[in-house]
């Protein structure tokens, strides 16, 4: 009997502890682990803020970032997110994932391994259950919020050129998807152009460079462009074609860069969506959680808003007045 009850109590110490060893003690910040972040690029202005500002969240806290630009490739993704795997020297990784489809078996051995990843900004197609959440904005809110300025701006009526972001990524389509949503509401307003500028500013500028010259500018109303820096380079296209951005062409892009309060501020851009930089310390948050056995919600939004003048940027934004 005293036997049994010895048995007895050793199970229920055994079943309390089991739970408690599986999770980890990281401690809230992070400190001390290995974190494999894989960016896109360096793309665009927002990009270089992002990473940075990732970098700087991981420096702040003690966490080891091992760094991998992919050049916008997936390929390069895939390999540095197999070299980490294989190495076996990463607590978890970060992907910021250049397209949305594709990852299923990249992120199969990652689980595998037990390595977990959060994904962060754009997103990914693949099952939910291959990683541990999604660290973003709201892409189809920034279309619908671009889209809903211009049909007010306009009245409804307006025929608009599109520059488009990378083919693929989840920027660029749901923020077309939001887009329309709002367009397709006013039978006097379509899109007339929708070339992709992959979401770079010299890019953005051949494609606006091209546009005009096949188009009468009297004919084109507004821009809508999927970053910024699509928009910098088309303003440059449309002076030198001695048209006045933003006043014979009405523009809208996303992002809020320094770059386009300037454009603003000289009377040459009119909207940007905003589009926070801030997603590393969410993302290690979501690590540290999911390490230490808490439960994460599988989506972690970033908001912004749109913005017509740095006034009225700064005055959400106290800290960068
Ligand atoms: O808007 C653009 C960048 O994925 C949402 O990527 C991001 C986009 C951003 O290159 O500037």
């Amino acid at each position: 009997m005293r036997h049994f009850k010895f048995v007895v109590v050793l199970f229920v110490l055994l079943a309390l502890l089991v739970p408690a060893s599986m999770a980890q003690d990281i401690p809230a910040s992070g400190e001390g682990l290995t974190i494999g972040f894989s960016q896109v690029g360096s793309e665009s202005a927002w990009r270089t803020a992002f990473t940075e500002a990732v970098q700087a969240e991981a420096q702040a806290r003690g966490i080891n970032l091992l760094f991998s630009d992919a050049q916008q490739s997936q390929e390069n993704q895939i390999a540095a997110m197999r070299a980490w795997i294989a190495q076996g020297d990463v607590d978890a990784i970060i992907l910021a994932p250049v397209v949305e489809s594709g990852w299923d078996d990249v992120l199969q051995e990652a689980a595998d391994a037990g390595i977990p990843v959060v994904i962060v900004d754009r997103n990914v197609d693949s099952d939910p259950s291959l990683f541990v959440t999604r660290v973003s904005s709201d892409f189809v809110h920034e279309g619908r919020l671009a889209g809903a300025w211009l049909a007010q701006a306009t009245s409804g009526k307006c025929n608009i050129v599109e520059l488009y972001g990378t083919v693929g990524s989840a920027a660029a389509e749901d923020r077309h998807t939001g887009f329309m949503d709002i367009i397709d509401l006013f039978p006097d307003m379509q899109i007339i152009h929708s070339e992709t500028g992959d979401f770079v500013r010299s890019e953005g500028k051949t494609v606006m460079e091209s546009i005009l010259s096949s188009e009468d500018p009297a004919n084109i109303c507004a821009l809508f462009a999927h970053n910024d820096d699509m928009a910098i380079g088309a303003i440059e296209a449309m002076k030198e074609a001695g048209i006045a951005p933003a006043k014979d062409i009405l523009i809208v892009s996303v992002d809020s860069i320094p770059d386009i309060y300037d454009a603003m501020d000289a009377g040459e851009t009119n909207a940007s969506v905003e589009l926070s930089p801030f997603m590393g310390g969410p993302a290690f948050d979501a690590v540290v959680s999911y390490l230490n056995g808490e439960d994460v919600p599988k989506w972690i939004p970033v908001g912004g808003g749109l913005y017509t003048s740095r006034a009225a940027y700064d005055a959400d934004h106290p800290a960068s007045s």
